[in-house]
């Protein structure tokens, strides 16, 4: 049994010229973004990686086949469907060997990513240790796949519907460099700055490219998370956003909304408690973490070279 691993023709041929290449997620387009405005940003955000001289490889799971890079059709049939699995690490498996379509978490694409050799990946915000964690246990998968598998991942910090302090500390516990970008805050997702210092501030995608490199050739398991924080002019203020943030959160813990349902319920009740400005903000940052992440498999096809 062979792994069952396949390419888009773009991807195959970036592989076969050592062009370099920029992972994407999926499940950011089936559980993340209202249709069509998830398809709509996923093309955009594959042209901004082509426009900034990479090859975009969005990763979903479909026909029992990891695919690593879309074709035209199937990107659009994967966001007009409404049954795809989210599918984190203890779902890979099991969602390839029944065939369902599976969309891909930020944990899953890491582990997709490294299996097809891509180490840069670029998402919105990567999930992290939920508000009230201390009762529920609710932490996402996403930091555990940081913690050991070696891909690069450019994101605009961690959802701001989360406890961010604590997700820094589980993240510091296990190890993984949360590099900040020409920014000495971490950023919150909608907004530019959580309030809370980087933990270790970054000013070019070189920098980036060579550190994660060293991390191979030093033998350090897992992959750096850098934080880019949103376009100044497509923020939300942090006083804007969090009481919509707290009503969001009361109304999920009235409906019992639970495990991997909160942050679709959550980002779901933002957008229209924002009249959908949460999803410009989304979509801008999303693009911005795209044009950065190209920038670094950049780097990193050069300084192989
Ligand atoms: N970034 C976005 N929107 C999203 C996500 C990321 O801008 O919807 C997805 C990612 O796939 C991430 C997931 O892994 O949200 C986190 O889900 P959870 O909190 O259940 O682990």
């Amino acid at each position: 049994m062979t792994l069952p691993l396949i390419f888009s023709p773009e991807v195959a041929e970036a592989k076969r010229t050592g062009a370099p290449i920029v992972a994407l997620e999926s499940t950011i387009i089936t559980h993340g973004m209202p249709y069509p405005q998830n398809l709509e940003t996923a093309r955009l955000v594959e042209q901004q990686v082509r426009d900034a001289g990479a090859v975009p490889a969005t990763i979903a799971l479909m026909d029992g086949q990891i695919h690593a890079g879309l074709t035209p059709e199937a990107l659009e049939k994967l966001a007009q469907s409404n049954g795809a699995h989210k599918v984190s690490r203890a779902d890979i498996a099991v969602c390839l060997a029944k065939g369902w379509t599976g969309a891909t978490t930020v944990a899953a694409t890491m582990i997709c990513a490294n299996l097809a050799g891509i180490d840069v990946f670029a998402t919105g915000g990567i999930g992290g240790v939920h508000r009230g964690a201390e009762e529920t246990f609710d932490i996402s998968a996403d930091l555990m796949e940081l913690a050991q598998t070696s891909v690069t991942v450019v994101a605009a910090g961690a959802k701001a519907i989360l406890d961010l302090p604590k997700t820094l500390e589980t993240l510091e516990t296990q190890g993984v460099p949360v590099l900040c970008y020409q920014s000495d805050d971490f950023p919150a997702f909608w907004s530019r700055s959580s309030g809370l210092p980087a933990p270790l501030r970054v000013d070019t995608a070189s920098e980036i490219g060579q550190a994660h490199l060293l991390r191979g050739q030093l033998g350090l398991p897992g992959g750096q998370l850098v934080g880019n924080p949103i376009p100044e002019t497509a923020e939300i203020p942090t006083e804007t956003i969090n009481p919509i943030i707290q009503a969001a959160l009361s109304e999920a813990e009235a409906a019992g909304v639970s495990a991997k349902e909160v942050t679709p319920f959550l980002l779901g009740r933002i957008f229209e408690l924002t009249d959908g400005k949460s999803l410009d903000a989304n979509i801008a940052l999303v693009l911005n973490n795209a044009r950065l992440a190209a920038e670094i498999a950049t780097s990193i096809t050069a300084l192989r070279e």
